[in-house]
């Protein structure tokens, strides 16, 4: 038991703390274990039930835990397993555990960490149960009943310790559907079924496909260039498994896992992968004559746009960089990914050359294309390094110098940068007016974007540079503020400008300087009274209570910011006694740059559905 106090005095030390994330783990290691039994071939099916009071049921089929006596301690294996740290897959089956795991330390650990728990095995015709609490067994394995013959599996109800999770911790339904169908999409053949009853949803996941159905699936909005191609061999106990397929989209989406695990920060396998996919082009573009010996080899980053891929590797003895798991280090897991990769790539274009040609076609624009906003980005960067002192004709400038107290108003369209410069504090706001459609008339690569006008103003506004020189302290205002009408045009812009600074400022966005400005939707004026509404809600809401007094009531609605005259503008959005502004975090950049994509990508059904469903509540669009 002494390894279950250690666990229960330094639940950091074991489950990387005790925040929602490691709640959240708790589930995945339980799980893991199921996992563990699918790769093994002997479990097909996984129930995942979160009840009312966030216990938590995971059921398999599987061969079920050992309940025979250990020879060495005397006790039940399914004992020792439930209360030993790293005794996940050392008994019997002589098969090994390649599934994640916590940090190697196992359902134990779990064990250690709940009120509760309580573990029924159905082996060997019989159904056995045994209790814990705070990971201490209440009793021995019993037998309580029988199981239906040559039924077997592992059924565990865990409730997590609020004395050690504390601050109302639970679970996040749509955190764990996400690593479920992931789970799912990696353990080819098993269905996860997952239940909450918390508020009556379910979900389950099965993926005939595996690997090549993740790739339909993250394509499901794309154009894509040929089938999937499926490549997969075991190479010295190692099995490795990778499915790729290219799409007309600029951006790629790439994903590792190593037993399971979604190695964000990549890893050899992942360069395995991409090391595979670039000499095999190459080497077929070259013997294919369509690159001409005077072309240059396609680079990394020609190959990699509009590519889709999981690369996914089971290993015996997988080595992390870290207790979080989210980088492969084993040196050989390249070398064999390169090579079952670059051998299953090779066949499928020598068998499709269709495939191969749209696959080169798009490498070349690519190259080309970079090649393009290179020359175009050092141009800004030459440029705004020269016009550091020479600000753009379109900036209305504040007077202060000192950028902790300035602020930069980007305005869409001339018309409301004209009632926006009339009606702002010319002391510390500055407004820089962007003509409207650079986004809908570029339908093209953010790069290009760089050598826009209207984004070469706002490079030079900012002060900051970009590239390789970008540097926050040149930024010369503390606020950078979007200023966009409610409505379609104007939330395109807005998702331009996110993505822009999510892909090329990020720490702008980090240092906590952008912000999107709230204009109000409605003026209404009552009994000379004249108040302004931020939302249809806020607005009908306002009507219903003034009820039917005979008075006249005149209601505005402003569909852009145009339609207010400069005071109007100043008390409503700029005046800092007043307004609302909304600070950029990180991931609403991040959400913005997927929406980008979503908007600029050829599909044009989810473009549609977009536009349409957000339409009505335009105001809040990706923010
Ligand atoms: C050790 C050995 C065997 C199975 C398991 C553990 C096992 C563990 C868990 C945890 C959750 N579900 C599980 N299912 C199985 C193999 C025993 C044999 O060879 O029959």
């Amino acid at each position: 038991m002494e390894g279950l106090e250690a666990v229960r005095r330094r639940p950091g030390m074991y489950v990387g703390g005790t925040d929602l994330k490691a709640l959240h783990h708790l589930v995945y290691e339980v799980v893991d274990n199921s996992i563990d039994e699918a790769l093994a071939g002997s479990c097909t099916r996984i129930n995942v039930t979160i009840h009312a009071d966030s216990s938590v049921t995971v059921e398999d089929n599987g061969r079920g835990i050992p309940v025979d006596i250990h020879p060495e301690k005397k006790i039940s294996a399914l004992t020792v397993v439930m209360t030993t740290l790293h005794a996940g897959g050392k008994f019997g089956g002589g098969g090994y555990k390649v599934s994640g795991g916590l940090h190697g330390v196992g359902v134990s650990a779990v064990n250690a960490l709940s009120e509760w728990c309580e573990v029924e095995v159905k082996r060997g015709g019989l159904l056995h149960l045994q209790r814990f609490e705070r990971g201490y067994p209440q009793g021995e394995v019993k037998v309580i009943g029988k199981a239906k013959e040559n039924e077997t599996g592992t059924k565990t109800t865990f409730k997590f310790d609020p004395t050690i999770f504390k601050d109302n911790l639970d679970y996040r339904f749509d955190t764990l559907t996400q690593r479920f169908r992931e789970m799912a999409f990696v353990t080819r053949g098993v269905t996860i079924h997952f239940a909450d009853e918390r508020q009556n949803r379910e979900m389950t996941f099965y993926f005939e496909g595996g690997i090549t159905s993740f790739v339909r699936y993250l394509n499901r909005n794309r154009e894509t260039l040929h089938p999937v191609l499926y490549a997969e061999k075991t190479l010295e106990g190692i099995g490795i498994e990778a499915a790729v397929q290219y799409t007309d989209a600029f951006t790629e989406s790439v994903y590792s896992f190593a037993n399971t695990i979604n190695t964000i920060d990549g890893g050899t396998h992942m360069t395995g992968l991409r090391s595979a996919l670039t000499r095999v082009i190459n080497d077929y573009a070259r013997k294919a004559g369509l690159l001409k010996d005077a072309d240059p080899n396609f680079t990394g980053d020609d190959t990699r746009e509009g590519l889709t891929a999981i690369v996914s590797i089971k290993h015996p003895d997988p080595q992390f960089e870290s207790q979080t798991k989210v980088k492969l280090m084993n040196p050989e897991v390249q070398t064999y990914a390169q090579q079952v990769i670059g051998e299953g790539f090779t066949s499928f274009l020598e068998e499709n050359p269709s495939a191969a040609r749209a696959i080169i076609a798009k490498c070349l624009t690519s190259s080309r294309a970079r090649d393009a906003a290179r020359k175009a980005r050092d141009l800004v960067i030459r440029k705004s390094a020269l016009e550091s002192l020479t600000l753009p004709g379109k900036l209305a400038d504040c007077s202060e110098r000192d950028s902790n107290k300035t602020e930069l108003y980007i305005v869409e369209g001339d018309s409301a940068g004209g009632s926006a410069k009339q009606g702002r504090d010319r002391h510390f706001q500055a407004i820089l007016p962007l003509r409207g459609k650079i986004l809908n008339t570029e339908r093209a690569r953010l790069d290009k974007i760089l050598g826009n006008n209207e984004v070469k103003a706002l490079i030079s506004a900012l002060g900051t540079g970009i590239g390789d020189s970008f540097n926050l302290e040149g930024l010369r205002y503390g606020r950078v503020i979007i200023m966009t009408d409610a409505d379609v045009d104007g939330s395109h812009i807005r998702t331009l400008l996110l993505t822009f600074f999510f892909r090329y400022m990020p720490a702008l966005i980090e240092q906590a300087h952008l912000y999107i400005a709230q204009p109000p939707l409605f003026r209404v004026e009552h009994k000379r009274q004249v108040r302004y509404m931020y939302s249809d809600s806020e607005k009908d809401a306002y009507l219903k209570g003034l009820g039917a007094d005979g008075e006249k009531i005149s209601l505005q609605r402003y569909k852009g910011l145009g339609e207010m005259n400069p005071p109007q503008l100043w008390e409503t959005t700029m005046d800092p006694q007043n307004r609302t502004l909304l600070q950029v975090s990180i991931e609403d950049a991040a959400e913005a740059d997927r929406t980008f994509d979503m908007l600029m990508g050829d599909a044009v059904d989810p473009r549609r559905k977009f536009i349409q469903t957000h339409a009505k509540k335009v105001r809040n669009l990706d923010i």
